[in-house]
């Protein structure tokens, strides 16, 4: 296989990290082309847990290449705390990581408007979106704007701290007066950045022309997707979304390299649903109530977000969104992940439809209105006691476990080449 796009198909948190670190032994680069420190990839090597954020998941092997493309914002103070944790841990990074020149910033003060919008719409009665408060959504605005302080700003101090200066005056202004929020201190924000500009300088890059050299070598390249489709900012449920096109084909806008060199897009499901955030979520179940399937789920799951801390919400496999995804994505493949987590679930339900509006509906609906008004159709399934945990050969599997991922297969349309039953990186079936 060349170059694989690993996307997240649901609503991220799907085990893309798992997946990537996984195939980069058969890839020289890993890619990462949009969202910033907002994701949140757990990966276990040999039982030791790395948690990730902004740096490619192919870190972890060190013969690879780690491109962050022009569709990452990025914090120069996240990175560099990440670039020091892999130091700390022996992974040595500063040579093989390759920034674009044409990357947006993320400062301080991005942060603050992030969780001050979140608090005032909350004030004014507005559900808030559930963002990770990182600044993600105020710098890509700041990008559409063209007003972004940009990677290459770095190269020239006293146009980085005037353009630093002209865009906190603005936001300054509006933090004071409209959101009623502290200021942000705008000269220690500007000092600050000039150190990490200058220790992130010499991994600064043409990342489109690295990329497109080594495509002309023959090198394989892994794109390495955050967050999930349904919180792409045009194709998910707006507005409960994140600010960038989580779907493959950003991977190529994303980096500045051209649709022709993604040759295989894998799409990660969960065997179930979760979400983070704000938002309709058709097939939710109350994860709080003990002995209930939703509390196994949110439990043996343990799903709480990697960067905030935050409770999933979980719920069953909802296919009019997987379809919506594999759609908009153009998937090649599925991989279902954390498939052990069913073990012991006695029934399993498959949303296989919506009602809307007293129609039926296939797809998921366009933004968060519709979305709200669906009323899931389910299809229930044996599931199995036996444990799936590790399993690496689809045979071993009991066989309500490989119907489940048949019917999978069948109802989405797409095939299933992998299967991921635990979080190490030996715990994969490969079935293509
Ligand atoms: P933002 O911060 O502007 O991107 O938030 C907007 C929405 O996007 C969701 N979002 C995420 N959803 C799942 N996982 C994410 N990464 C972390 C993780 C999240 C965490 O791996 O668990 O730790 O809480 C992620 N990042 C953004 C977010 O919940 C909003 O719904
Ligand atoms: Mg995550």
């Amino acid at each position: 296989m060349s170059n694989v796009v690993v996307v997240g198909a649901q609503w991220g948190d799907e085990g893309k990290g798992k997946l990537v670190d996984w195939l980069t032994s058969e890839a020289h680069g890993v890619v990462r082309f949009q969202g910033g420190h907002n994701a949140g990839h757990t990966l276990v090597i040999k039982g030791q847990k790395f948690a990730l954020h902004v740096m490619p998941s192919g870190v972890m092997r060190d013969d690879v290449r780690c491109y962050i493309g022009n569709g990452v914002v990025l914090s120069p103070e996240k990175i560099l705390e990440e670039i020091k944790k892999f130091e700390a841990a022996g992974i040595e990074v500063r040579s093989r990581l390759y920034i674009s020149e044409a990357c947006p910033l993320i400062l301080p003060i991005h942060a603050a408007l992030d969780q001050a919008r979140e608090a005032f719409r909350e004030k004014c009665g507005t559900e808030k979106i559930g963002t990770t408060g990182k600044g993600i959504g105020p710098t890509y605005e700041d990008k559409v704007g063209r007003r972004a302080i940009r990677m290459q700003d770095f190269r020239d101090p006293k146009r980085l701290a005037d353009k630093v200066r002209e865009l906190s005056e603005y936001y300054n202004f509006l933090l004071k007066n409209w959101l009623h929020a502290p200021e942000v201190a705008v000269e220690p924000m500007i000092d600050a950045a000039l150190k990490q500009g200058e220790e992130l300088l010499p991994m600064a890059a043409d990342v489109p022309n690295l990329l497109f050299d080594a495509c002309a070598r023959g090198e394989r390249l892994l794109f390495e997707g955050a967050q999930g489709t349904l919180l792409d900012v045009d194709h998910g449920t707006y507005p409960y979304v994140t600010s960038s096109n989580t779907v493959a084909g950003n991977a190529a806008a994303g980096c500045g390299l051209g649709p022709d060199k993604l040759h295989y897009v894998l799409g990660i499901v969960k065997a179930y649903c979760t979400r983070v955030g704000g938002g309709p979520f058709p097939t939710e179940l109350d994860i709080f109530k003990e002995g209930t399937v939703g509390h196994h789920l949110s439990t043996v799951g343990a799903e709480r977000g990697t960067t905030t801390g935050r409770y999933r919400r979980c719920g069953w496999l909802d296919i009019p969104a997987l379809r919506r995804s594999n759609r908009i994505n153009g998937t090649s493949g599925l991989c279902i992940t954390k498939l052990d987590v069913l073990d012991g679930i006695e029934e399993l339900q498959l949303c296989v439809a919506y009602r809307l509006d007293g129609k039926l509906i296939e797809t998921l609906p366009q933004g968060a209105d519709d979305l709200a008004r669906c009323e899931p159709i389910y299809e229930a399934m044996p599931g199995w006691s036996q444990s799936t945990a590790g399993i690496t050969e689809l045979d071993k599997l009991p066989q309500a476990a490989r119907d489940y991922l048949k019917r999978i297969e069948v109802l989405a349309g797409v095939p299933i080449d992998m299967v991921s039953t635990g979080p190490d990186r030996e715990h994969t079936i490969v079935l293509r």
